[in-house]
Order: C-alpha cells, then sequence, then structure tokens
C-alpha cells in the first residue's frame, strides 16, 4: 500500500540532449489528451521522445537508463505487438535521483544491428571491467525474436552491434544482474508476442501467427522465464539456458491459467538483504509481481504485486538502488494515450522491515 504522503509528483525533470543535433520526435508528440480524471503519482522523465521499458543502472556514479524508444509507425496494431515498431536506442543519464536528465543520443540504430530484421524491444545494459554491454532482442530476418549484444567503452555508448545474435537466444527482454561475486546472469523471456511458448519444446513451433496458439493448458505450470550465467566475455550465454520455477506459497508451481500471477514479460533481478527478487510483468492483468529465493537461479516464492496497472497495456520496470535509496522505472502512456507510445518515469521503492514491498499505487482515477 502507500501512503497520501507518497502521493506526489516526483522527477519534475527537464531533459537535454547531448547527443548529435538529432531531430527529436517532440515536434509529432501531439498535445497530450485531456486526462483530468487521473491523477499520476509521477511525471513523464523524457518529453522530446516517447520512451518505455526502462532499465537502469547506476554506472560511474550516474543513474544511466536503457529505455525502448517508441516511435509512430503504420503497422496495424495486433495481439503479437506487431506495431511496436521500434528502429534505434538512445541513452539517458541523470546525476542523481533529482538531476536534469541528459539525452546522449542514439546509440545504436536497427540498420547497424547486421541480423536484425525489425522491432528492438526492451533492452538492458551491464558493465565488466571498465567494457559496457547493451543486450537488446529483434526479430531475425524469420521474424524469430533473439536477443543480441552491442558493446561500447562508455556506459553513453555509441554501442557496436556483434554481427550475429546470441547463440542459441530466443524471445525477448533480457535483463542482466550482476552478483555481490561478479557473476553475471541474464534473464529473459515474453509470452505471446514476445513468442516464449513457442520454444516450449526447445525448437521453434511455426503453428501459425497466434501468439496464443502454443500456451500450455491452465492447470498445467506457466511457462518459465529463463536465466543463464553470461560467458566471461559477456557476448554469449555461458551456460544451457536454465528454467525460471515461481512457486505459490505452498510450494506448487504457478499455473499457467493463473494470470493474476503467471510470468508474462519484464523480468528483472536485484538483490537485498542477501535475497534475491525476481520482479516481472503479469501482462494481461498489467501487475509488476514479485518472488523471492536463496539463489540467482531460484526458485523464488510469490510474494504480491509492486507496481500496480499503470495507463496503457504493458507495464515494464527495473530496479536500482542509487545513494542508499531505492527506486522503480517504469513507464506509462500519460504522453500520448495511445498503447505504443510511452513515456517513462521513476519513483521511490520500499522494502518493509520483513523484506516485502511496499505496493505502489501509479495513478488514481477520480470518479
Ligand atoms: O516495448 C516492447 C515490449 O512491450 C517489451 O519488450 C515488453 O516488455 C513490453 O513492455
Amino acid at each position: 500500500m502507500i501512503s497520501g504522503a507518497a502521493l506526489i509528483l516526483l522527477c519534475c525533470q527537464s531533459n537535454s540532449n547531448q547527443g548529435s543535433n538529432e531531430d527529436k520526435d517532440i515536434a509529432s508528440i501531439p498535445e497530450a489528451p485531456k486526462q483530468d480524471s487521473i491523477t499520476f503519482l509521477s511525471s513523464p522523465l523524457i518529453s522530446d521522445h516517447y520512451t518505455a521499458d526502462p532499465s537502469a543502472h547506476v554506472f560511474e556514479n550516474k543513474i544511466y537508463i536503457y529505455p525502448s524508444h517508441d516511435v509512430e509507425t503504420t503497422v496495424e496494431e495486433d495481439d503479437s505487438g506487431a506495431h511496436f515498431n521500434m528502429m534505434d536506442y538512445h541513452v539517458y543519464s541523470m546525476e542523481s535521483s533529482t538531476s536534469e536528465i541528459i539525452d546522449h543520443g542514439k546509440v545504436l540504430d536497427i540498420k547497424d544491428i547486421p541480423w536484425a530484421k525489425r522491432q528492438l524491444w526492451a533492452p538492458d545494459a551491464a558493465e565488466k571491467n571498465g567494457k559496457y554491454y547493451l543486450y537488446f532482442p529483434a526479430k531475425d530476418q524469420e521474424d524469430i525474436f533473439r536477443l543480441g549484444v552491442a558493446t561500447s567503452e562508455s556506459p553513453s555508448g555509441p554501442f557496436k552491434a556483434e554481427p550475429e545474435p546470441i547463440k542459441n537466444s530466443f524471445s525477448i527482454d533480457p535483463a542482466v544482474f550482476e552478483d555481490s561475486d561478479g557473476q553475471h546472469y541474464i534473464y529473459w523471456g515474453g509470452i505471446w508476442g514476445g513468442q516464449l511458448q513457442k520454444w516450449r519444446t526447445g525448437k521453434y513451433l511455426s503453428t501459425g501467427t497466434s501468439p496464443y496458439a502454443d500456451e500450455p493448458a491452465n492447470e498445467e505450470p506457466a511457462i518459465a522465464p529463463k536465466v543463464a550465467k553470461l560467458s566471461d566475455d559477456m557476448l554469449q550465454f555461458g551456460e544451457a539456458p536454465k528454467d525460471i520455477l515461481i512457486l505459490d506459497q505452498e510450494g506448487e508451481p504457478i499455473k499457467a491459467g493463473d494470470h493474476e500471477r503467471r510470468f508474462f514479460e519484464a523480468a528483472w533481478l536485484h538483490k537485498y538483504q542477501g535475497k534475491y527478487y525476481f520482479s516481472y510483468s503479469t501482462g494481461d492483468t498489467h501487475n509488476i509481481a514479485y518472488a523471492i529465493g536463496d539463489s540467482p537461479y531460484g526458485p523464488f516464492t510469490y510474494q504480491g504485486v509492486i507496481l500496480k496497472p499503470v495507463q496503457g497495456w504493458t507495464n515494464h520496470h527495473s530496479i536500482i538502488e542509487a545513494k542508499g535509496e531505492w527506486y522503480i522505472f517504469y513507464h506509462d502512456t500519460e504522453l500520448s494515450g495511445k498503447t505504443h507510445l510511452r513515456n517513462i518515469k521513476m519513483t521511490k521503492l520500499s522494502h518493509l522491515p520483513d523484506g516485502s514491498i511496499e505496493t505502489i499505487i501509479p495513478m488514481k482515477k477520480m470518479k
């Protein structure tokens, strides 16, 4: 639950672009539709581009944000998310949670990713030995989602894509967690448009275009998100991908029909007081939920909801500690009112004394 006092507008930073004098989308952002009846917990961090799926990290003592860059498209909306037709990535940074947000400009373009055909979806980044790695999903020439990596000497890019996707990679939404011993783990997966259900047998199931065709029956265990150690050079899986088990309080796997609690997409991992917190979107029920475990591989036991539904269909987040405070980055559609044109936001996140996370209510609708 969130206290009334917490329901204030945070984060009113203006944003400035340090990248080349690149065209901003601002000219094409129409006036926000009137939403007098909604009070939002936070304000958009960026208002000259549409941004989504914010993966935040503290690098070089600053907050860096790696979001998707949403764009208008002529591609028609469908159940597989074809209208999320993103073409490039920008990187943003902030000196602190209350500072101005800096746009470092375009850091990777789809035309510079040799294997990628379309849809640059939610990315994440990691650092090792002073080098930076951008992980991202894109559809390959066969329209199969794969995970790619691009590298840079700086957290603000530009990033150079590897010529091939990560070997044996599939699906979407990579998120990289560095454990206290320096080992990096990559988490990923997304059902429906994210195609994870198509890999149930270990091979891609070409059962037509319906994103629902290959889902398990309601009483079967839900499709599991994936985890793997990264290789020493950070460019490949360092081991065969493993299933992440999400259990209910009785120790039973969450079922496929349990849409309130089952994994859908947007995996994230953070560590708090020695415990591993796996958080994710429940998709069609629109929550960010979390589960706690004793190992980066899980199993994780379902605990509850971190972030209630935002405006818009998708809910996608990241969680970081910066200067001793915890923050959640997320998105909604406050600026556009359109599902595929989102804007990123942030607010504080609280771990309660028993280790649970206080539920955040991102908006209130007035009657
Ligand atoms: O941004 C495209 C997709 O929408 C992401 O990959 C999902 O997590 C959802 O936010």
